[in-house]
Parts: C-alpha cells; sequence; structure tokens
C-alpha cells in the first residue's frame, strides 16, 4: 500500500486530496498544526481514514518526525497561509509559512531520502497569484513571474526552491501552478464563498446585500476535486516537472454574481451588491487565464466541472447549510 502525507489537511484541497488518496488505496497521513486545532473534528468527520499528525511547516524537526513515522511515498506540500489580502497585513508570517515553509519541507524530505534522493515523490503548492502582472496571456510554464502580493512573492520562493532541489539533489519534486479553484469546502473569506454564502442567505431573507471591493477582476476558476487529480497525476510520471492547472477561462467576478443571483432566481442584482475600498487590495492581479495544455497532453488532465457547475453546486450547497444554520 503506498503512503502519502500531506500538509495542509484541514484546507479545502487537503480534504479533497484525502479522499482521493484514499479512494486510491494509499495510506493517508495529513500534518496538523496547533495543540488544539479548530479543525480537527471535520478532518476526522471528512477523512476519518486519515492519521494525524501533529506538526508545522515552521518546525523542521516536527516534519522530520512526521515523516518518520508516515514513511511516504508521495509529500504533498498544501500547507500554506493561503488568503492573498491577509498577506499585506502580514507579510513576515505569510513569507515564513509559505515561503520559508517550503524549504523546510523540502529540506526535511531530503535529509529523510539521504540514501536515495528520489525515494520520496513531492509536489508543491504553487499558485497563478505568481503570474501577478501578466507578461503573457494566457499564462503558461514558461510565463515570467511578477508577483503582486506579498503572498505570491512567497510563492515564487517556493515555486523556484522547488525547482532547486530537483536540480541541485536529483529529487522528485514537481510544481503545480493551480489557478484559482474552489468548491463547496473554499473557506468564507475567499471571493467565490463569500458571494455563495451571502447569496444563499439573501435568498432565504437572511441578509440584505453583500459587500464586496473590485469587480472588474478576471479569474480563471475551477473545482478543486477536480485539481487534486492533476496533483497526484504529477506524481506518478516518471520525471518530476511543472504544471500549469487551469481551465483556459476567465470570468469576472460581475459574471460570477450574474451566476450565483441566477442560482436563486434574481436577475438584477444590483440592489443587493455594494462596494467598500476596505476590500480593495494595495495591488490587484486584473487578470488571470491559464493554458493548461501541457497538463493536458502530459497528464492527460481534463477538468470535469465547468464554471456555470461550480457556482450552483456552491450555492446549492450554501442554500442547504444556511437554511439548517437558520432553523428553516
Ligand atoms: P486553505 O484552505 O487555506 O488551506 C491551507 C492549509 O494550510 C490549512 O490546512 C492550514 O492549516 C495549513 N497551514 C497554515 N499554516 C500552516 C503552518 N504553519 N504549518 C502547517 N500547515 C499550515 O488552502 P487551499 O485552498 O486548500 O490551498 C492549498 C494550497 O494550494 C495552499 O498552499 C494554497 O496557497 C495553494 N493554492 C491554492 C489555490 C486555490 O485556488 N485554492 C490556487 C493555487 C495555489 P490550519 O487549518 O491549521 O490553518
Ligand atoms: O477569492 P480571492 O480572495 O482569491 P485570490 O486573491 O485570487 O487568491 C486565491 O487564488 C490564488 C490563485 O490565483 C491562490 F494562490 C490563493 O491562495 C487564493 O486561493 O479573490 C479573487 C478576486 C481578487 O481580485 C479580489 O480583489 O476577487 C476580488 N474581490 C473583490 N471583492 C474580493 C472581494 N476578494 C475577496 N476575498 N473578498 C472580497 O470582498
Amino acid at each position: 500500500m503506498p503512503s502519502a502525507l500531506i500538509t495542509g489537511i484541514t484546507g479545502q484541497d487537503g480534504l479533497y486530496l484525502a479522499e482521493l488518496l484514499l479512494a486510491k488505496g494509499y495510506d493517508v497521513y495529513g500534518l496538523i498544526r496547533g495543540q488544539n486545532n479548530p479543525k480537527r473534528a471535520l478532518v476526522e468527520e471528512t477523512v476519518p481514514g486519515v492519521k494525524l499528525l501533529t506538526g508545522d511547516l515552521g518546525d523542521l524537526s516536527s516534519l522530520l518526525r512526521a515523516l518518520e513515522v508516515a514513511q511516504p511515498d508521495e509529500v504533498y506540500n498544501l500547507g500554506a497561509i493561503s488568503f492573498v489580502a491577509y498577506s499585506w497585513e502580514n507579510a513576515r508570517v505569510t513569507s515564513e509559512v509559505t515561503g520559508m515553509g517550503v524549504l523546510n519541507i523540502l529540506e526535511a524530505v531530503r535529509l529523510y531520502s539521504h540514501d536515495d534522493p528520489a525515494k520520496v515523490r513531492f509536489y508543491q503548492a504553487s499558485s497563478s497569484e505568481m503570474f501577478g502582472k501578466v507578461q503573457e496571456v494566457p499564462q503558461r510554464e514558461s510565463t515570467l513571474l511578477w508577483p503582486r502580493s506579498p503572498y505570491g512573492v512567497a510563492k515564487v520562493f517556493g515555486h523556484y526552491m522547488t525547482i532547486n532541489y530537483r536540480e541541485s539533489y536529483g529529487m522528485h519534486a514537481s510544481s503545480g501552478i493551480l489557478f484559482n479553484h474552489e468548491s463547496p469546502r473554499r473557506g468564507p473569506e475567499f471571493v467565490t464563498r463569500k458571494i455563495s454564502i451571502a447569496v444563499a442567505r439573501i435568498a432565504l431573507g437572511l441578509q440584505d446585500h453583500v459587500t464586496l471591493g473590485n469587480l472588474d477582476a478576471k479569474r480563471d476558476w475551477g473545482f478543486a476535486g477536480d485539481y487534486v487529480e492533476a496533483m497526484w497525476r504529477m506524481l506518478q510520471q516518471p520525471e518530476a516537472d511543472d504544471y500549469v492547472v487551469a481551465t483556459g477561462e476567465t470570468h469576472s467576478i460581475g459574471e460570477l454574481l450574474d451566476l450565483a443571483f441566477q442560482a436563486v432566481g434574481i436577475d438584477d442584482w444590483s440592489g443587493h451588491v455594494q462596494q467598500n475600498p476596505a476590500f480593495m487590495r494595495p495591488a490587484e492581479v486584473d487578470l488571470l487565464v491559464g493554458d493548461p495544455s501541457k497538463a493536458q497532453d502530459v497528464l492527460g488532465w481534463t477538468r470535469q466541472v465547468d464554471f456555470p457547475g461550480l457556482v450552483k453546486m456552491m450555492v446549492e450547497n450554501d442554500l442547504e447549510e444556511q437554511r439548517l444554520l437558520a432553523g428553516k
């Protein structure tokens, strides 16, 4: 039975990836931080087959200990401080976890596999946020990186450190440059989930409007359940490499609002949306759209859920959740 260690097990992608690996017969270990992590119960309930090990990306010895226990064939580094807006106010801690944390786990894997550098296959969760002020449309693996946030800068560090460990030590270390991916498990701080929760509550008469920032930004949004399949496929390749994972389509926040409100039968949302500069960012990534040809050709990966299907899935989930919470 192959064994896998996932950092970021409590996050959106950690849960989907754990489900995928358990279904494939893996022995799955998840790294969980903190002495009483409030999301432990969620992980135990959603993926009861996962064995949780305490550790932190900032603590090299905790990572080494987790590797000794899990004896993994594959390590998926999904752990990060992942909210872009937060990264300006907390640039140092974001750099430490999202940037230096990658160095820590790479170094832990290198030390653990000292007898055979390719013993462990390693996945790094790189991000389309690295493209920032985009230098090419659509963005592909070779596009120049120009990050626009402390989070993006930290991800660039982790991305190049992963490539450097592959080239320096012969490690099987791959980097997935994933574009935005969402689901009913998305954190409520991200714009898709913020909107799907608000729309559900508006439809149920529980609130009147949602307050947002920049409605003009465009993103290439896919379904998280599809994207974890690409992560796994990368680690099944004979050679490690870097891949863009995206849908190849881009949509504005305005289009997202159209679909979300249509899902509850509201065609004109103008009275339900307000804007507040507090949600604007010091520097914006205006347009993201990825070219997934390499992932399609080499990995045989394709997305299964389209943008309207994704928005409908999220709004329907939140209608059900909000109805239950409100006792309706
Ligand atoms: P998420 O839901 O925010 O999950 C982040 C995970 O990182 C959580 O499990 C969190 O644990 C963990 N974490 C935070 N600080 C840590 C630390 N010091 N040590 C160990 N773990 C720590 O993110 P996601 O959406 O699942 O994304 C997974 C990864 O892909 C992240 O690296 C993200 O930056 C990257 N990514 C995401 C997208 C996207 O659109 N979702 C796109 C490109 C790249 P706690 O619960 O304890 O905080
Ligand atoms: O949903 P967001 O916060 O995601 P963002 O910044 O694109 O980052 C996500 O995707 C990255 C991949 O490209 C990941 F690496 C990262 O970890 C994260 O998962 O914001 C999307 C867009 C932005 O342009 C933002 O300015 O929505 C705009 N927006 C407008 N109003 C808002 C809001 N974003 C949030 N979170 N909240 C708003 O009220």
